[in-house]
């Protein structure tokens, strides 16, 4: 078995497969997780608040950008965290497995760091493309893992503290002749290594299957009879090919949230401008089952608070003063556009009630049933002049793709909180 082990890092050695390396792509790639993270817990409070919590509606296009920088660092995750794999390899084969009560931790953290983050990168890249071909719920197992995910990663990053440091900076890794500095246990394994721990291979007469038996024998064949390993890929082209795939996979995606790399968004499935008035859709109108009640031409809007109801009919809505916006959609399944927004300024409408500083709202759509049939509203929102029930978008009548007679459209707020086809908003 040991000396399986160490052919096979022996046959795995390679330029690029080094701590510097691994230090290098760790880096990076730590820190796009980190970034994740954290902008993923903006978005699930922005969804889920505490009862404590108050969001800046400010600058208008927070959540556009926190949700975009989270898309885009996620799916440079992938050659990043494959890159990694590759320099860091040859360690699966390490002799002896597991040498104490620190080192299983390391190598426990990171199995369960790499699984969890394979997982979690690929369902977020599916969840961009609206497809759930998994039995679980995106939203939630996303999150939980994201914990799992951090923390494992911490503990990678703890017991791996010593090496991170050693080759943390260029210039120490190397000595005076330009050589890498290695650790004894990260140099590849050298032949004579292996004769030293292990003794000589058998002479081809006497091949080792006769003395191991089994599979164990019959891969021992296989290795002996190998051509020794070619020079793999350099450590220039190594890194030259991670990042030439990180920034065109970052440039031909980021599109969908950032409009100037719209030209180039070759393989993100949301294009800016296209859809109705301009803009994609997310929830058909035919899916949320609102074809009907939407275009009903007796439609009003209730408008509640304590004892006081109004209702107001889409002429009434149309004689408030009409405030024009520009506000954009930010989904968080990726996709962010800019739109010119025209209806009536949300705390206008809400006066006619009553309402009083400091008091937030429910939203209730026409829709019949689906997760964002209701949702609340933080008083933070209701206050700032920029939220709307916007009646026009892009200088037509709201399509009712996107929520026709009426909609919300309030500054900083995940696109999931954007309530179509409003039918009732009350103060809660
Ligand atoms: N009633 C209702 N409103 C909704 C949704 C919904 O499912 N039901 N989806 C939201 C989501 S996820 C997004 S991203 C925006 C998209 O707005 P658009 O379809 O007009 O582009 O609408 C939001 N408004
Ligand atoms: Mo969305």
């Amino acid at each position: 078995m040991r000396r399986l082990l160490l052919e096979m890092r022996r046959s795995l050695a390679a330029p690029s497969r080094n701590p510097r390396m691994a230090t290098v792509l760790g880096r990076l790639l730590g820190s796009a997780f980190v970034i994740c993270f954290l902008t993923g817990l903006y978005s699930h409070f922005l969804q889920q608040p505490e009862p404590w919590m108050h969001f800046a509606t400010r600058p208008f296009f927070l959540y556009q950008l926190t949700q975009g920088i989270h898309i885009t660092a996620g799916i440079a995750c992938f050659p990043l965290l494959l890159g990694k794999l590759y320099s860091v390899f040859p360690n699966l084969f390490q002799t002896p497995p597991i040498r104490g009560f620190l080192h299983f931790l390391e190598r426990a953290s990171i199995t369960l760091f790499v699984s969890t983050a394979l997982i979690e990168i690929t369902i977020g890249l599916l969840d961009t493309f609206q497809w759930y071909p998994f039995p679980f719920y995106f939203k939630q197992v996303h999150y939980a893992l994201s914990f799992i995910l951090i923390g494992s990663l911490a503990i990678h990053i703890a017991t791996k503290l010593p090496v991170i440091r050693r080759y943390w900076f260029k210039k120490r890794s190397f000595d005076e002749n330009g050589e890498l500095l290695l650790d004894p246990e990260d140099r590849p394994v050298t032949s004579e290594q292996i004769v030293d721990e292990i003794g000589p291979r058998p002479e081809p007469t006497a091949p080792i299957a006769r003395r191991v038996s089994g599979v164990t024998g019959r891969i021992f064949d296989w290795i002996d009879s190998a051509p020794p390993p070619k020079p793999a890929i350099s450590r220039r082209g190594f890194v030259t090919t991670i990042g030439v795939a990180t920034a065109a996979l970052v440039a031909l995606t980021g599109g969908q949230s950032f409009a100037f790399l719209n030209g180039i968004n070759v393989f993100a499935p949301r294009k800016q401008g296209i859809g109705p008035d301009s803009l994609p859709v997310n929830r058909s109108a035919k899916a949320a089952q609102v074809l009907t009640t939407a275009m009903d031409p007796d439609w009003t809007l209730t408008v509640a608070r304590q004892g006081t109801t109004m209702e107001f009919t889409y002429a009434d809505l149309k004689a408030f003063p009409q405030h024009v916006e520009q506000l954009p959609i930010a989904c968080v399944e990726g996709w962010s556009q800019m739109a010119t927004w025209r209806g009536v300024r949300l705390s206008d409408l809400m006066a006619t009630v009553g309402r009083r500083d400091g008091e937030g709202l429910r939203l209730t759509s026409l829709e019949k049933s689906g997760a964002y049939r209701r949702t609340n509203m933080g008083a933070e929102y209701v206050q700032d002049d920029r939220t709307l029930v916007a009646l026009e978008v892009n200088g037509q009548t709201l399509d009712i793709e996107h929520g026709y007679p009426a909609r919300m459209i309030a500054p900083g707020r995940p696109g999931v909180l954007q309530t179509k086809w409003l039918s009732r908003i009350e103060v809660l």
